[in-house]
């Protein structure tokens, strides 16, 4: 495997408007990001990775772009971007932008055009079609919930289509013209000192045409746009141009967010010459999906998250490098929805850090995750921000739920729960801001922020610098990054075991419930690399761990 910039490297995710508040508004903003740069780089950090904070109507907190040249004022100014990008590039820092170009906000001037004169340039910029009487051109349903078909503004007779909420009207690729505006667009910010991107939802920039219907997987008629994107094909010519265009002559780095990639696809997306750097492995976070919605989803269970993992270990293999994550912006938090409940410690905590940070891949760590923030108790949908979870939350009602059965279905996986506030210490306002924030802080922030967790030498915070540290170090650094990972003791019932084998042979091991395991030793353990506890008990034939105990073995 051609060795790459980015393979040694650690990403951090920032959600910007819930990152560092610099000017009292309740809001994040970029002088945030820039103010702690510092906190990034002690922690182990190389690469940001910042969700949008271009303009928006934040129909869709800021996934419904209005202008893709500049900065939302809320977060701050171009210059101000100019100086984060500036700052990172004088600590080794990298920074990525988020690529939203399935679409577009329903406020960007070309939606505004193509409503002026939908027979015009820009209006085949989108998909737009003739109503005829209430018979939709398909049956797809919006990842927000209802039909993908929304009137035209001022045209009855037309409709457009939008795959996420109706104020992003879905971009037509199909079109060289949109595809040729952001090509411009990447290349604009690549030359302005950018490193690269994270691709949002780029899987459905290919539809399948002419539109058809799918079988209806719910009471509404309607079918999950899954089915649609199963049959679809040819989306290879658009990554293959885009990769072409704009990443490979800037050497960048691009990470797609790619769900239900076709395993015979995986070579073409993160290959040697793939359209993506990488791609997000993010089997352990839909396993458990239903059809019909968050209320119908499958608890995982740690057992279950092992196989998820290792089968996505397997399925890549050496061919490329999958990004690993626990959590990000869109899902809950790691150590709420992977730890049961009645065992989440500190322990369980730095286990499952260790078991996916030590995965083959590149990690990718989300704001708060490396303190151990937690999922948030909501009672009432009325506390709910997240479009996603309130349409969920209405789709858990419609099945028949109570309004206190539906909200305790659907808070545990709305997204609301990674984008409060960052707990930076036991302040008012969790020293975020100090005017109240957007969304609601934690109240547990008093127990769990960073400037406790600073002081505190046995941290999750200090215990991911430890993790950090020893993907960088100069004796087994390389192994960490390129070893080849081997499934070790896989039957065995909630111990996550596995290799990672090049210069040198480590063995990952946790033990993922509250019993004590006895594991037998394939060799000699010449040195303990990380222990999560202080107890250690070990002969030269087995090693017996705790509750929730994780080690990493330096075998002969
Ligand atoms: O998400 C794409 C996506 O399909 C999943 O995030 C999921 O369907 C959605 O979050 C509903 O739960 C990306 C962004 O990460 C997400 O924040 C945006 O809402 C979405 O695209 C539209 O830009
Ligand atoms: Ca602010």
């Amino acid at each position: 495997m051609t060795r790459k910039w980015w393979h040694d490297k650690v990403v951090y995710q920032i959600y910007p408007k819930s990152f560092y508040d610099t000017n009292q508004d309740g809001i994040g903003d970029i002088p945030g990001i820039t103010a702690k740069l510092d906190y990034l780089k002690d922690l182990g950090v190389d690469i940001l990775w910042i969700s949008p904070c271009y303009p928006s109507p934040f129909a869709d907190q800021g996934y419904d772009i209005s202008d893709y040249y500049q900065i939302h004022p809320a977060f701050g100014t171009l210059e101000d971007m100019d100086r984060l990008l500036a700052a990172a590039k004088s600590r080794d820092m990298y920074i990525l932008l988020d690529l939203v170009v399935n679409h577009c906000s329903d406020e960007h001037p070309w939606f505004e055009k193509a409503c002026q004169d939908p027979d015009g340039e820009y209006g085949n910029f989108f998909y737009i079609e003739d109503r005829q009487d209430e018979k939709l051109p398909c049956n797809w349903r919006s990842y927000f919930g209802g039909p993908v078909w929304e009137p035209l503004p001022g045209h009855p007779d037309k409709q457009y289509l939008h795959v996420f909420h109706k104020k992003q009207p879905d971009l037509n690729w199909e079109n060289p013209k949109v595809r040729e505006e952001i090509y411009k667009n990447i290349n604009w910010w690549l030359d302005r000192g950018l490193n690269g991107f994270r691709i949002d939802a780029i899987i459905n920039i290919k539809k399948c045409l002419p539109y058809r219907d799918y079988p209806a997987d719910q009471e509404d008629g309607l079918s999950s746009m899954d089915n649609m994107l199963e049959e679809a094909s040819g989306i290879g010519e658009f990554l293959g141009e885009m990769r072409d265009r704009t990443f490979k002559p800037h050497n960048a780095f691009s990470v797609g967010e790619v769900f239900h990639e076709k395993p015979e696809e995986l070579e073409d997306f993160i290959g040697e010459n793939g359209y993506f750097s990488s791609m997000f492995d993010f089997s352990a976070s839909t396993f458990g999906d239903s059809p019909k919605g968050w209320y119908d989803r499958t608890p995982i269970t740690p057992e279950d998250y092992k196989n998820c993992c290792f089968q996505a270990q397997e399925r890549i293999g050496d061919k490329g490098f999958l990004s690993n994550l626990i959590e990000n912006h869109d899902l809950p938090r790691g150590v709420s929805y992977y730890i049961p409940r009645e065992e989440l410690t500190l322990e369980s905590k730095k286990l499952l850090a260790v078991m996916y940070f030590m995965l083959r891949g590149l990690p990718f760590i989300y704001q708060g995750q490396e303190i151990g923030m937690e999922n948030i108790e909501v009672r009432s949908i009325d506390q709910v921000d997240d479009i996603s979870a309130v349409n969920q939350y209405h789709t858990a009602l419609n099945a028949g739920y109570s309004p206190e059965e539906a909200i305790g279905a659907v808070s545990p996986y709305s997204r609301d729960n990674a984008r409060t506030p960052m707990q930076w210490n036991a302040s008012p306002y969790a020293g975020f801001s100090t005017a109240r924030p957007w969304l609601d802080v934690n109240p547990n922030y008093t127990e769990i922020n960073a400037a406790a967790q600073e002081q505190d030498e046995n941290s999750l915070l200090r215990f991911y610098k430890k993790l950090t540290a020893l993907r960088k170090d100069p004796e087994y650094g390389n192994t960490v990054v390129y070893g080849e990972f081997i499934p070790y003791l896989r039957e065995q019932r909630n111990l996550m075991g596995y290799y990672r084998k090049y210069e040198h042979t480590l063995l990952v091991l946790g033990n993922m419930q509250t019993e004590c395991q006895n594991i037998p030793l394939p060799g000699v353990c010449k040195k303990v690399l990380l222990n999560n506890c202080h107890k250690l008990s070990m002969d030269h034939e087995k090693i017996t761990l705790e509750s929730w105990q994780a080690v990493i073995l330096l075998m002969e």
